[in-house]
């Protein structure tokens, strides 16, 4: 029993580690040297850690596009237009939803205001050109560049023209500050971009039917092996979190101040998919269906458990698909809406991007307009659909929402002490709205699909 437990949190228990281990390392090296750390020595501190995101970083485009690609591609639209469309309406308006959700409460709860004024933004600039002058440490940086097509695209420019044009560092983006809207507005259309590329290109090739198959399943052998290398990458978050952790509490003025207001953080994540869960599920299920959705989630005890142990929709989809069964839906629907579902709906994962994008700009005192606060959630929902149903993904989406909102990715340090429990409620409440959507499409298509077959049926008629 306690080596299963042990087996299944492993990865938990050295995160937390490694954070715990990172701040005592910082809070010695702070009292040691009385805080006389340079930005040099607390960048080489950060550097291993700076390594470990850029891995990250550089898994989004290949993971993001190829597991939308193969889920939309892979729909069966056939079956039903009706099923289709009530599905995608269903995952568009409840991301929506805990989107708008999560912003209200982090403008009103405000966790990161008032905060130390962060003073990283100087010091950030110093990294930046502590670095650019290190250029072995460049070099290195470089290996791992961020996002693997600008590395292409950079890479391509410095044959085509002047090397001094190409970026010789591709994951400084502008601070705050200097962020014009319309520039970091197109940079959000760059993201939404390929999500909406990818969903495009699926449709494509969901048309063509057996023609593509070839295709959907050489996207869906690299969405898997994208799966696989994400979670060797995250394996290595215990020792990136370590240097980060230890680095960032060199820098930080108040090593108490910011646990407060990473407490406040939790609350208000917590609160948000609470709400959501219980309160915009049901409302929205109630207006489609007329009853409330309580005795179906009462039934998904086992489902949700699941999800909460396994920190991944994706590893929860069996048993999802097996209680819903259980609960005598429609197979047809079921094995429709819960795959796409684990994919692109996640809900949970929306509304925690939302909030942590925007706590990470009020830890750096740093308003956000109406319309940077638009930016921060689109992306974060573009995010959310290009997030695969594997533990801390959304972790990783989080660094490509803060780099292209013009925040400093490097700040995701600032929520990573949390994420690693964050996620498995995040994630319980993805599966939730999956559930909740294959009963309500399921609801709403009862007649549509000819004569009603159960999973029971189809086992009795299988030969
Ligand atoms: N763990 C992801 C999932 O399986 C969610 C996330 O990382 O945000 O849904």
């Amino acid at each position: 029993m306690a080596k299963g437990f042990l087996g299944r949190n492993l990865l938990t228990i050295l995160t937390v580690v490694g954070v715990v281990a990172g701040s005592i390392t910082g809070v010695l090296l702070r009292n040691f040297t009385g805080g006389k750390w340079s930005d040099r020595d607390t960048m080489y501190l950060a550097f291993p850690g700076e390594i470990f995101l850029r891995m990250l970083k550089a898994l989004i485009i290949p993971l993001l596009m190829s597991s939308v690609i193969h889920a939309i591609g892979s729909l069966d639209l056939s079956l039903s237009k009706k099923i289709a469309i009530r599905s995608i309406l269903y995952y568009t308006a409840t991301t929506i939803c805990a989107v708008i959700l999560g912003m209200i409460l982090v403008v009103v709860i405000r966790p990161g205001v008032g905060g130390t004024p962060w003073t990283g933004d100087k010091k950030e600039e110093i990294r930046r050109d502590v670095l650019t002058q290190d250029t072995l440490l460049d070099l290195i940086r470089n290996v791992f560049p961020p996002n693997l097509v600008q590395a292409c695209v950079a890479q391509s420019q410095t044959f085509l023209i002047k090397p001094s044009n190409s970026p010789t560092n591709y994951s400084a983006p502008k601070p705050l500050e200097e962020w014009k809207f319309e520039e970091r507005y197109e940079n959000t259309t760059n993201v939404l971009g390929l999500v909406t590329f990818s969903i495009i290109f699926g449709i494509a090739l969901g048309k063509l039917g057996e023609r593509a198959k070839v295709l959907l399943d050489f996207f869906e052998a690299i969405s898997e092996a994208m799966m696989i290398i994400t979670s060797w990458v995250i394996w290595i978050s215990p020792l990136g979190v370590y240097f980060l952790v230890a680095a960032k509490v060199l820098e930080i003025d108040s090593f108490a101040d910011l646990v407060g207001r990473l407490g406040l953080y939790f609350v208000t994540v917590l609160l948000g998919l609470t709400l959501h869960g219980f309160g915009t599920l049901s409302v929205l299920y109630f207006i489609a269906t007329r009853t409330l959705p309580f005795g179906v989630i009462a039934q998904l005890s086992q489902v949700l458990v699941t999800a909460f142990g396994t920190a991944s929709s994706s590893a929860t989809m069996p048993i999802t698909i097996q209680t819903m069964d259980k609960l005598g839906l429609d197979p047809r629907v079921t094995r429709f809406v819960i795959p796409i579902g684990a994919t692109i709906n996640m809900d949970g994962t929306a509304l925690y991007e939302a909030v942590a994008a925007i706590f990470i700009a009020q830890l750096r005192n740093l308003p956000l307009t109406f319309g940077k606060t638009v930016a921060v959630c689109v992306t974060a929902t573009a995010a959310s659909i290009g997030a695969a149903g594997i533990p801390q993904a959304g972790l990783v989406t989080m660094v490509m929402v803060l780099d292209t909102v013009g925040l400093p990715s490097e700040d995701v340090i600032n929520i990573i002490a949390v994420d690693w429990l964050l996620d498995r409620f995040r994630t319980t409440i993805n599966v939730m709205c999956d559930c909740l959507g294959a009963k309500l499409v399921d609801v709403l298509s009862v007649g549509e699909l000819g004569e009603p077959i159960t999973a029971a049926d189809r086992v009795n008629a299988e030969p």
